[in-house]
């Protein structure tokens, strides 16, 4: 049986737990983050990430956000490095934001919440596919970019264009030749914490890597933020 689950009162994260017990696992994301109770681990490695643009396949709106999705049968749009071993590939991208620019963002640094989170998700190739990757401890590794209200950002501006076609849930368009790496920050610095899926079904699953440097998204480009998600409150 699906359990149906959202962000309102009656369906949202405190009550995730009911359809998906792991809710209250050991390891689950998302986390606030404390820059002066982090250290400092000189054995990892820097973030290795190669994005082939001619991956990109099409935007979904799948009813919580809406992701662009990558072809992921083959090692071209990869993330190496890291604190991860071995290969992971990119299978999608989307984004967590909220109803105003005060709150929006899962993860939290200090307490601080971001406007908006970036995710882009890549799933370990010792494991045949994604969906058997997503269910193993070092399934999935999953980089957060937070974005910040600040200057417009233009290489956001073709997935912003996008939305307009994929208004309600279930809907998709093509999304062809997206370079995912537009999307990063200048600084690939990172810190990192073996997690969850912020989502249901919650598998304790990522290692997650999320970078120190924002992006920016001007008030303008915020705005337009699906609002057909109001529910998806954060
Ligand atoms: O539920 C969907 C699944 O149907 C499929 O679309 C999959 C592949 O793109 O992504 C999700 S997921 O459950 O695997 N998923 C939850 C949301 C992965 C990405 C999201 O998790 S998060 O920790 O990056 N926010
Ligand atoms: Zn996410």
């Amino acid at each position: 049986m699906s359990h149906s689950w959202g962000y309102g009162p009656s369906d949202g994260p405190e009550k995730w737990c009911d359809g998906f017990p792991v809710a209250n696992g050991p390891r689950q994301s998302p986390i606030d983050i404390i820059p002066g109770q982090t250290s400092y681990d000189s054995t990892l490695k820097p973030l290795k990430l190669k994005y082939d643009p001619s991956n990109s396949t099409d935007i979904l709106n799948n009813g919580h956000s809406f992701q662009v999705g990558f072809v992921d049968d083959v090692d071209s749009s990869t993330l190496t490095g890291g604190p991860i071993t071995g290969i992971y590939r990119l299978k999608q991208f989307h984004f967590h934001w909220g109803a105003s620019d005060d709150r929006g963002s899962e993860h939290t640094v200090n307490g601080i919440k971001f406007p908006c989170e970036l995710h882009l998700v890549h799933w370990n190739t010792k494991y045949p596919s994604f969906g058997e990757a997503a269910s193993e401890p070092d399934g999935l590794a999953v980089v957060g970019v937070f974005l910040k209200i600040g200057a417009a950002n233009p290489r956001l501006q073709k997935v912003l264009d996008a939305l307009g076609a994929i208004k309600s849930k279930g809907k998709q368009t093509t999304f062809s030749n997206f370079d995912a790496k537009t999307l990063l920050p200048c600084s690939l610095d990172y810190w990192t914490y073996d997690g969850s899926l912020t989502t249901p079904p919650l598998l304790e699953s990522v290692t997650w890597i999320v970078l120190k440097e924002p992006i920016s998204v001007s008030p303008t480009q915020d705005n337009a933020r699906p609002t057909w998600f109001t529910t998806r409150l954060r």
